[in-house]
């Protein structure tokens, strides 16, 4: 196929219509690359996910931090389609623990979770309570914009919404832990009611929440061990 126009990309065309900025890109020599790779590996890897937390307060800057990182996800055709919901107040930390407890108690003692499903958990040492929800002195709660709602009353269609939000949690993820916070993707059962506690508009539906604190001093995590390399890649080269 022949093209009209010279690289580099965009065509006279689309730049009109769309402009086009110099990316913002620093060339690193090897051995750099390679040093900050490894720092990167060795402090990521002491990530756990913790459920003891300690009552003491976190500023709402740090959190708005964390969240202004991960919403540099990509995002399908650029929508970003999520939203953040940051909760300090004990009042609805506790509902949101109520409500979550309840869940929870169907799914472990009223086996709405099977019994492989609960074998498989059996390692984590989870159950019905959510002591947490309310201990952490930060509770996000990430929800993914199905649509989006227009201020006029239309609706425009958002693209490849759980990847998205998938990419923006992992970045959320990474930055707490980069910046010292430690949380928890916890996910109870159906979520359904976070829209309502926390009043969200139609077009949008729980994707995760996480708790955030700094742990306990006396925190325990499972003893887990992650899959080597060779169990997780393959090269074709
Ligand atoms: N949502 C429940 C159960 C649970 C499910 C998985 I998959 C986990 O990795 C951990 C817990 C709970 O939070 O207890």
């Amino acid at each position: 196929m022949t093209t009209d126009y010279e690289f580099p990309y965009p065509s006279p065309e689309l730049a009109a219509q769309h402009p086009f900025v110099p990316l913002e890109f620093e060339r690193l020599d090897e051995a750099e690359m390679v040093a900050r790779a490894e720092r990167f590996r060795a402090h990521m890897s002491t990530r756990r996910s913790v459920r003891m937390f300690a009552s003491e307060p976190v500023p709402r800057h740090l959190i708005e931090l964390a969240i202004d990182a991960a919403s540099t996800a990509p995002s399908g055709a650029h929508k970003q389609p999520w939203t953040f919901v940051a909760i300090s107040d004990p009042s609805v930390k506790r509902a949101i623990r109520m409500a979550a407890e309840e869940e929870e108690r169907v799914n472990y003692l009223e086996n709405r979770m099977n019994d492989e499903w609960q074998q498989a958990l059996a390692p984590l040492g989870t159950d019905h309570h959510k002591e947490f929800l309310e201990r952490a002195p930060w509770i996000v709660v990430l929800f993914e914009q199905r649509y989006e709602q227009l201020a006029n009353g239309d609706r425009r269609k958002n693209y490849y919404v759980k990847e998205s939000c998938g990419i923006a949690a992992g970045l959320f993820i990474a930055a707490l832990h980069h910046m010292g916070l430690a949380t928890l993707t916890h996910t109870p059962s159906p979520m359904a009611f976070l829209t309502t506690l926390l009043a969200r508009p139609d077009n949008e539906r729980p994707f995760v929440m996480f708790p955030i604190g700094y742990p306990m001093p006396s925190t325990l995590v499972p003893d887990l061990a992650r899959k080597p390399l060779d169990e997780v890649m393959v090269v074709l080269e």
